[in-house]
């Protein structure tokens, strides 16, 4: 008698714990694919983020003697950012994914693109998650002078 209300007592016990995994495994599991969501973002912010200050400094080196064109950093940026910015919007009425342009910083110039003008990236893309029906902003600008003008050298020596 007394080992039939032990094993009936143990059985109530697993039981409880069943119950408690059962209540608990969907929010672990919630967790989980909320972090690999949130990684996937980030790295995904992390590279377009470089990508924008990369063109941007590839931009600041290069065409400081009016010698680049809009398409080719847009190139640059769509390769650098391991094809997550695409360039230029695939539809008219959405905002565009990538804008890249010059600001005419120079007093009395022919509103040239020359040195110490600037040239301005910006990126605003939508990201969804993959498990949850949500989009989520993926943005990063970045603006440098134009550093030299063309065939100029923009010093030596460095890393
Ligand atoms: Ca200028």
């Amino acid at each position: 008698m007394r080992l039939l209300r032990r094993l009936l007592r143990k059985d109530r016990e697993d039981g409880q714990a069943t119950f408690e995994f059962a209540l608990l495994i969907p929010l672990f599991i919630l967790a989980v694919l909320l972090v690999v969501d949130g990684g996937i973002w980030m790295y995904k912010f992390v590279t377009v983020s470089n990508a924008v200050r990369d063109t941007a400094r590839y931009a600041s080196v290069n065409c400081g003697g009016n010698t680049c064109d809009i398409g080719a950093l847009e190139t640059r940026l769509e390769q650098s950012s391991s094809g997550f910015v695409t360039c230029p919007p695939p539809t008219a009425p959405d905002p565009p994914d990538c804008q890249i342009r010059w600001i005419d910083r120079g007093a009395g110039d022919s509103g040239d693109v020359d040195k110490g003008d600037s040239v301005i990236i910006y990126v605003n893309q939508k990201h969804d998650l993959l498990f949850f029906p949500v989009s989520v902003g993926v943005a990063s600008c970045a603006e440098m002078r134009l550093e030299a003008a063309n065939g100029e050298s923009v010093g030596s020596g460095g890393c």
